[in-house]
């Protein structure tokens, strides 16, 4: 039976992967940070698995990652923890760094002293192409040979990581392969992530007007809120609902779904060789296209009049287009996403007009 030890278990990817990897019939170490309350939520389908164990680790502490290498000496480490936000690393830069670019380095160096037969996957990002693209017949895409020009700290914390995979691999033979992985969402993508925000805001108006029993085209609209009609005044606290508050929408992304994307982790470090891989859709849509979508889900074409453009969401520097070409994963790993940006939505928000409806 092969082992894989898993950081950052509990977040979106974590738990598809540790699901993916039992299915595989591994045996699953799953990492997860200290904290004060229980944070499981993602791991229901496999707390109860014989196979599956929860340890309690930091990926920025020397120390407990060499221990955690060396007491496991698993076949694989994925390492998928991260302070994964791109707007929070402009806020907290400092912290940033030492979680997703000092955490790797510890796990590598882990590996070396320790258990240097063990492979290694480093969540690296399409973050890290900044503004850089490059094009092939009039086509914009990002590939593996495209440069990298990271706009944030947290996309030059993973180049920096990025970097010492390469090194490691080169300077002492480890095996470690670095995913470049576009955007994947999910119906446990963590809720600040734009697309969750919009169809998390979406499951709550749902199951705000099914409960005053009122339909989207009767509201009454101000500059923040929604109203239900004819209520009195001093009803009003309980009869509004704030419009949806976002940052730029005219950015572009490269959006599939995580259930796909862990499926490619794991075929890296399944081949032969170790590289470095582009896992995308090879598609581009704008947050724009993500809330026209979103909302004709729900029978709402005119969506402009229930959100707000508000500059608390920008970004100090934006990464304005990303759309990554998955070509060389396509024909090596014979790797294709399966689930397609439509269904990716559709999905998103009937998972949180359930979610929502359950807690009204
Ligand atoms: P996520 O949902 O934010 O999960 C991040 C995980 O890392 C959580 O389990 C978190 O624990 C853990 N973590 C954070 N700081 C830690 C620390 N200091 N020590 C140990 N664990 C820590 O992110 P995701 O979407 O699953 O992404 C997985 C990885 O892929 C991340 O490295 C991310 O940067 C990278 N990535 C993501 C995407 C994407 O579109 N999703 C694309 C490219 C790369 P808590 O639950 O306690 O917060
Ligand atoms: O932003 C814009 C925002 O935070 C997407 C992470 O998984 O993917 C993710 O990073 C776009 C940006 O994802 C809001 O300015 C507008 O242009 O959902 P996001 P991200 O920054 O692309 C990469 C590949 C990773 O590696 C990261 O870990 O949407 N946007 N309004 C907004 N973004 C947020 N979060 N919130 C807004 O209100």
């Amino acid at each position: 039976m092969k082992s894989a030890l898993v950081t950052g278990i509990t977040g979106q990817d974590g738990s598809y992967l540790a699901e993916l990897l039992l299915n595989k019939r591994y045996r699953v170490i799953g990492v997860k940070r200290r904290s004060s309350t229980s944070n499981l939520e993602r791991l229901g389908a496999v707390v109860d698995d014989p196979n599956f164990t929860l340890v309690e680790g930091e990926v920025a502490d020397s120390g407990c990652v060499y221990a955690l290498v060396d007491t496991h000496a698993p076949d694989e480490i994925y390492n998928l923890a991260a302070q994964s936000h791109v707007g929070t690393s402009f806020e907290q830069p400092d912290y940033t760094f030492q979680v997703n670019a000092l955490g790797p380095l510890n796990l590598l160096e882990g590996i070396r002293r320790f258990s240097p037969k063990t492979k290694f996957y480093q969540a690296s990002t399409s973050e890290m192409f900044g503004k850089s693209y490059t094009e092939c017949k009039g086509v914009k895409h990002q590939c593996e040979d495209t440069a990298l020009e990271p706009q944030s700290p947290y996309a030059i914390a993973k180049l920096d990581a990025h970097h010492l995979v390469r090194i490691y691999r080169q300077a002492y033979g480890i095996f470690g392969c670095c995913g470049i992985l576009f955007n994947h969402e999910s119906e446990r993508r963590g809720e600040n992530f734009v697309t969750r925000k919009i169809t998390k805001w979406i499951g709550e108006f749902v199951a705000w007007l099914e409960k005053h029993e009122v339909n989207w085209c009767d509201l009454v609209l101000d500059d923040d809120y929604l109203y239900v009609p004819d209520r009195k005044l001093d009803q009003l606290a309980h009869a509004q609902f704030p419009k949806l508050r976002l940052g730029n929408i005219e950015a572009y992304r490269d959006w599939g779904h995580a259930k796909d994307y862990v499926e490619a982790m794991w075929l890296m470090l399944q081949q032969d060789d170790p590289e470095d891989f582009v896992i995308a859709t090879g598609e581009t849509h704008s947050i724009k296209d993500f809330l026209s979508d979103a909302f004709s889900y729900i029978g709402v074409y005119d969506w402009s009049q229930f959100i707000v453009i508000d500059p608390k969401f920008y970004r100090p520097s934006e990464v304005d287009f990303l759309r990554g070409s998955p070509a060389k994963a396509n024909k090596k790993l014979r790797w294709q996403p399966k689930v397609s940006f439509q269904e990716l939505v559709d999905r998103m928000v009937q998972s949180d007009i359930n979610g929502a409806k359950k807690l009204a």
